[in-house]
């Protein structure tokens, strides 16, 4: 971990007490092993991520916005929650991304030499997957995260392109689709009402594509609350941000399995939000995935409602 000891780590053990363990276990790692493992830290691209999906329970989590929402700051304000020890109900158990983490989080720590923390902008091209694994102090069991990770300006094209779905197949895969609304564009007069609607129009492409056929459950997150709260139309602000909740609810509940808010500040540059504030909350949600459908009428009959009752699935 970059600018920090290693003793500084909860999860860090001491190679030879690791090495002794796995001699005892007659698992002796080979150099390949080592290569390999340090080869696969980067980010997944999509066929290697489905290779993680059946371990055990898994959710894949798109996360979608424009370039600047702070997606990429999100994913890794929830890893250097991490570094510090358990994030709510889970702990750390392991990520085959490990590296691409550390490099997502380099920009946001001081020790990159930047005068104020920034994140570095991710590059075009398809989605790339994070992997998270975590575990449960309960001993509920493991359960893995993918979440996955692209150029902002490639969401902002939806609207005016209409994608075919294999383009965003992260979206159509997705067990949370994960809406970022820019706290600080939302706070600004002069862009306070497009960023509503480009969220409800980049909705209704995925909608009109196909992109929700799997029926995701739907997140809205508004971003740099710390922005939000230091501003004086902070107020104004969130009740825009729960207006627009409201009408993603009128619009796609028939299309989404169940719609959630959550505000974060994942890299605040001010005093008005804490560092992570919100995070744990919308991990839990990630983890959870996709609820069991609801049970809705499919078709009308007069004869017996009960046969026309069916989960979203079925129907
Ligand atoms: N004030 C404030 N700024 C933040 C916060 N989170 C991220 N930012 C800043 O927002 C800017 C954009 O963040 P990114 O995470 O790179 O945005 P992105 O959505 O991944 O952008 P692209 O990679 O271009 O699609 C950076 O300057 C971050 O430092 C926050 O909680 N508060
Ligand atoms: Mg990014």
């Amino acid at each position: 971990m970059e600018g920090r000891s290693l003793q500084d780590c909860p999860y860090y053990e001491a190679a030879s007490v690791v090495r002794e363990r796995v001699v005892d276990d007659g698992l002796v790692p080979s150099m390949e092993d080592d290569l390999e493992a340090i080869e696969e830290a980067v980010r997944l691209a999509s066929a290697d991520a489905a290779a993680h999906l059946g371990e055990f329970e898994a959710s894949v989590v798109a996360v979608v916005g424009p370039s600047a929402a702070g997606k990429t700051s999100l994913i890794a304000g929830l890893y250097e929650l991490f570094l510090r020890g358990p994030v709510g109900p889970f702990e750390f158990a392991g990520s085959k991304t490990l590296h691409a983490f550390e490099e997502i989080c380099h920009g946001a720590r001081l020790e990159s030499g930047l005068s104020e923390p920034d994140s570095e902008r991710t590059l075009s091209g398809p989605a790339k997957f994070f992997e998270l694994t975590l575990g449960s102090p309960c001993g509920l069991g493991k359960r893995k995260l993918l979440i996955a990770d692209r150029w902002g300006e490639d969401y902002k094209g939806v609207i005016d392109t209409h994608p075919r779905p294999e383009e965003f197949f992260e979206v159509a895969r997705a067990d949370v689709l994960t809406m970022l609304v820019d706290g600080q564009r939302i706070v600004n007069p002069r862009s306070r009402y497009e960023v509503p609607e480009e969220v409800i129009a980049t909705l209704q492409v995925f909608s009109e594509v196909g992109l929700l056929a799997r029926k995701p459950h739907l997140v809205l997150v508004l971003t740099k609350l710390d922005a939000v709260m230091g501003s004086a139309n902070g107020t104004r602000t969130l009740t825009d941000f729960n207006r627009l909740v409201t009408r993603a609810e009128d619009h796609f509940s028939t299309q989404v399995t169940g719609v959630s808010s959550y505000r974060t500040a994942a890299s605040p540059k001010g005093a008005g939000a804490m560092p992570g504030e919100g995070l744990p909350d919308l991990l839990e949600c990630w983890a959870r995935g996709r609820p069991s459908p609801a049970y809705v009428r499919a078709r009308y009959s007069s004869r017996r409602l009960i046969d026309a009752l069916l989960p979203y699935e079925e129907a």
